[in-house]
């Protein structure tokens, strides 16, 4: 996920609760109007979020894990040994476990903006995996950041778990895709799971549960607005809704208004027809060679692809 972890900040006031209430107001400004995905993951998103991962509706998060699990020899027997694996968004190392029990790994980088979360989740694994070099890196990773100078003569694993890529529209995932080459260096390696299209009832109901978990996560993101940033948002008077969108390959998450209302928030009021809705995710589906075509535009080779026997998500690997 892009945290994984509780990092709520309710005090109004410092820069993250800022950039949140930027990003808030500009995406609220928007036509159509629209939120970050990434501000569904405060201490009570994260938690809806494990339990989301847990739905019966929700195949991802057992299905990846399921495939790691199959194909850990084979990843183990591609990739360089004595690497430094790099996961980019680290958030419970559930994951990056399975590949450093299989692979002969010499550093786990966890990269994530949860400073706090990141060294208490090493502070496990070092018990775990004594001889393992841990180097926890607290930093943005869909922005330039640098690698530990420990880790500069190994060789690289790029790790980017979780469909979390299918957060980005199609030029940002290219761009993440040639900022992880920057960072990690020539010759690095690149493990990337990705969500399959597949049977749209199958899509439309990991993202519409029946015990409505979905909707209480994606309505948390109103509720953060008016925790942290003191907005004034009903959110009895908005609906959760996700639907596929074929055209674009993709789930949207939007919440709808009941009926015609205002918000406001710092000042700004913001309308809202009946019906019209703030689009709070887009989760991107891809089929391999889709994907393929995607890493080769952004300057990596794909070298082997895995899938569950249902082919409802796939790991892909890659070099550059
Ligand atoms: C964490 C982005 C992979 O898109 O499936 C789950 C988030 N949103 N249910 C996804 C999510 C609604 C999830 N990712």
């Amino acid at each position: 996920t892009f945290s994984g972890t509780p990092r709520s900040n309710e005090t109004g006031s410092s820069e993250s609760t800022r950039t949140f209430a930027r990003d808030a107001i500009a995406g609220l400004t928007h036509h159509p109007k629209q939120l970050p995905p990434k501000y569904f993951y405060d201490a009570a998103g994260s938690e809806l979020f494990e339990q989301i991962t847990r739905l019966p509706e929700y195949y991802p998060t057992r299905t990846e894990l399921g495939i790691l699990r199959d194909r850990s020899a084979e990843i183990a027997s591609i990739i360089p040994e004595h690497a430094a694996l790099v996961e980019f968004g680290a958030g419970a190392p559930t994951k990056a476990r399975l590949l450093l029990a299989a692979c002969e790994f010499a550093a786990y980088v966890p990269v994530d903006i949860s400073g706090d979360f990141l060294n208490a989740q090493a502070r496990g694994l070092r018990k775990e995996f004594p001889h393992l070099e841990i180097h926890p890196v607290t930093a943005d990773f869909t922005a330039p950041f640098h690698l530990p100078d420990q880790v500069a003569a190994m060789p690289k694993v790029g790790f980017f778990p979780g469909s979390t890529l299918g957060n980005f529209e199609p030029h940002e995932a290219n761009r993440f895709l040639r900022g992880a080459r920057d960072i990690l260096g020539k010759g690095a390696y690149m493990l990337i799971g990705v969500d399959l299209e597949k049977n749209e009832r199958r899509m439309y109901e990991a993202y519409n549960d029946a015990a409505g978990v979905t909707a209480r996560f994606n309505l948390n993101m109103l509720a953060r607005v008016n925790r942290e940033l003191g907005g004034n948002f009903d959110l009895a008077a908005f609906a959760h809704r996700a639907i596929y969108n074929r055209e674009r390959h993709r789930i949207e998450m939007h919440l709808v208004s009941k009926k015609p209302q205002t918000a406001r928030l710092h000042g700004h009021s913001f309308a809202f027809r009946a019906g019209e809705s703030i689009h709070t995710e887009s989760s991107y589906k891809y089929s391999i060679e889709r994907f393929n075509a995607l890493a080769k535009g952004s300057g990596w080779t794909p070298v082997a692809a895995w899938t569950d026997p249902e082919r409802m998500f796939s790991v892909h690997a890659l070099v550059c």
